[in-house]
């Protein structure tokens, strides 16, 4: 290891330095695992990460003020706080500033935790040195003691060390940072989207103010939000264009559980058909949801549930279900907490257990006050609910009237062991692709048939990017298939024809599923790329976990998320883990709950890269075609962006 970087004090490169230029080469040699990708959105992350250390000066109370400014050429950015500033004063013992620590050690987050440093968002913790080491240039400005003090870093590496550069009034933090070309190649910062970004943080905030400038215009906006997460929630239904239910929401702010857990929630029913809620963790958008959104519908439907018992509402023949009080729900919910712990492939859902339970015991109560104190707010929500159930009741009938058995679909040589679904409305029904006759048998008795359908395959399917046409053809799963969709495929391909609305692969969650899943995604991307692009292609994602603990149910798609459940339960607890050796050992009733059910199930929707299509068409021709050694070319250089719970060796 090289160090020739010169500086002040030579001598001071010990042992601890050595490490760090070590930690921060592995930044550098697979940024992907630290901020997710190299693409636009992870060089915003840099950015997203500056701004959240400030974000915290403000939320513990140090600061009012964060000014993020972007260079005229869109390469650099500056953000500014007028907090504390980050301590400079050189440590004796290892002749480094805790401004130098912080800025070059992984995780050093964690050191300063006592009370004096917290990394509560940011990149899911991963800290400033992760920015530092990925910048071509970072200096830093720490006003405090009279001074102002400065700090520069090149690619991670100290120039020099922090030094008096004027004399300044005040404290305050200011970083300045060009993400490194070499690691982004040519990108720019996208004020759009970084003033978007910084809205929602005024809004998740409401005491905080960010004013944003755009050297290249020269335009500063300043963004502030009196009204908090209720102004988020009326800004965003006022984009979509749905009417209220009635117009009061109902505002949670700050509330906080015994475990420390905060939360911010402004809700509402609307006109909309579908449910919408944005949820944040420390501020980080959790799209895929997460245990604070589950703690929060199950708060929501208690409380619904009790104004409707309560008020004797359920008595005239409706069976008022979930989705049903779901529908037209509007909701920003904001939680706040200690080391959130996130999965998915984009980090993108909280996964602590804890979250749930505290996040319904705040809501529920609250709710139910509500209410109860305002009746005819109360009553305009519960009409609104019934109306959704008759509607569903309505539409479930008239979908029972058309059934497919007509002599017609008997023109359309449908595959003789396709249990189809009663519905013709292709916007609604969804085709199963499910590996294996028993959880085809599985799958068959438990869907809802009325929309679902299923198409059992038997062991794997051809690959296409090794056969040709005439062979895809005459393969009996893949003709099936096509058979069964209706839509013709390559040139002779008609979307109007297509039965169903989502095409569904249920493999089983071991390699062999795997294996089947990415066959079947090769077949759709070769002859049926329409769909794909349409984003009509899905996966099911079956549990092979079901882990029991007293009262409590858990289900693990994985080793890693069962490990993580089990973590998250006390010492002591002797949980009960049953493992499913395949699909067709799961019991009907489990699978709908758990796989199939819209309300509880979760899909991942096959996707083509937005802006690198030569990448999908790379990955398919070298992982799937015939070249076994552009296909070994492929592995290993792909092999580092895989994170743990991608691979299965
Ligand atoms: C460590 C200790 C103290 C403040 C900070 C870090 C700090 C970090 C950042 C990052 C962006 N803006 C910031 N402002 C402050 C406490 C110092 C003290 O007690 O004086």
């Amino acid at each position: 290891m090289a160090v020739s970087t010169p500086r002040d004090k030579p001598n001071t490169y010990n042992a601890d330095s050595i490490t760090v230029l070590e930690g921060l080469e592995a930044v550098r040699k697979r940024p992907g695992m630290y901020i997710g990708g190299v693409d636009t959105s992870g060089f915003h992350h840099l950015l997203w990460e500056v701004v959240d250390n400030s974000v915290d000066e403000v939320l513990n109370g140090h600061a009012t003020r964060i000014n993020v400014v972007l260079s005229a050429d869109g390469r650099s950015a500056t953000v500014s706080d007028n907090g504390r500033g980050i301590p400079v004063d050189i440590h004796p013992k290892t002749g480094r500033s805790a401004l130098e620590v912080i800025f070059t050690t992984l995780h050093a987050g964690g050191k300063f935790d006592n009370d004096a440093y917290k990394v509560s968002g940011g990149l899911h913790g991963v800290g400033a040195s992760v920015v530092n080491a990925l910048s071509s240039e970072l200096v830093v400005d720490v006003k405090r003691d009279n001074f102002v003090h400065r700090q520069t870093f090149r690619r991670g590496k100290p120039q020099g060390d922090v030094r008096k550069v004027e004399s300044a009034r005040g404290t305050g933090t200011s970083v300045t940072f060009t993400p490194d070309h070499e690691i982004f190649r040519e990108q720019k910062f996208n004020p759009a989207l970084v003033a978007e970004r910084l809205d929602v943080k005024a809004y998740l905030n409401k005491g905080l103010s960010i004013t944003f400038t755009d050297e290249a215009n020269g335009q500063s906006t300043n963004f502030h939000h009196a009204g908090g997460v209720s102004d988020y929630l009326d800004a965003l239904q006022a984009k979509s264009d749905e009417p209220r239910v009635v117009p009061t929401a109902f505002l949670l702010e700050q509330a906080q559980s015994g475990d420390g857990l905060r939360i911010d929630l402004a809700l509402a029913w609307t006109e909309a058909t579908n449910e919408s809620v944005t949820s944040y963790v420390n501020t980080i958008p959790t799209r895929d949801g997460g245990t604070h959104e589950q703690g929060l519908r199950e708060a929501v439907h208690s409380a619904v549930r009790m104004f409707l018992t309560k008020y004797e509402m359920l008595k005239k023949g409706v069976e008022v279900k979930s989705e049903d009080i779901r529908e037209g729900l509007t909701a920003v919910l904001s939680v706040c907490m200690g080391n959130p712990q996130f999965q998915g492939q984009t980090k993108d859902r909280l996964n602590n257990m804890e979250a749930r339970s505290a996040v319904e015991s705040l809501v529920r109560p609250k709710l139910e006050a509500f209410l109860l104190a305002n009746k005819s707010i109360g009553d305009a929500i519960a009409e609104r609910i019934i109306r959704a159930a008759k509607a569903r009741e309505a539409s479930r009938a008239a979908a029972n009237q058309v059934r497919r058995k007509t002599p017609t679909n008997n023109r359309l040589n449908l595959p003789g062991k396709l249990h189809d679904c009663d519905t013709n409305n292709a916007e609604i029904s969804e085709l199963f692709i499910v590996e294996g006759d028993s959880a085809g048998g599985s799958a068959k008795q438990g869907r809802d048939r009325i929309y679902q359908a299923i198409l059992p395959l038997k062991g794997k399917v051809l690959n296409a990017e090794q056969a040709t046409k005439s062979k895809v053809v005459d393969n009996k799963e893949l003709s099936d298939i096509i058979a069964a969709l209706g839509c013709g495929m390559d040139e002779k391909f008609d979307r109007t024809r297509l039965r169903y609305g989502k095409v569904i692969f249920l493999t089983d969650a071991d390699s062999d599923g795997h294996h089947i899943a990415t066959l079947l995604i090769t077949f759709f991307y070769r002859h049926l790329r329409q769909l794909v692009e349409d984003g009509s292609v899905y996966l099911a994602c079956p549990p092979l976990y079901k882990i029991t603990w007293g009262q409590q149910t858990f289900w693990a798609a994985d080793d890693k998320a069962k490990a993580n459940i089990l973590g998250q339960l006390p010492a002591n607890a002797h949980p009960n883990i049953t493992r499913f050796k395949g699909l067709g050992e799961m019991p009907a009733k489990l699978l709908f709950e758990t796989t199939l059910d819209p309300a509880r199930r979760r899909l991942l929707r096959v996707t083509l890269p937005e802006n690198d299509r030569p990448y999908a068409e790379r990955t398919i021709t070298e992982l799937m075609g015939k070249e076994a050694d552009a296909r070994y070319r492929f592995i290993i250089s792909e092999a580092y962006t895989a994170t743990e719970e991608e691979l299965d060796v």
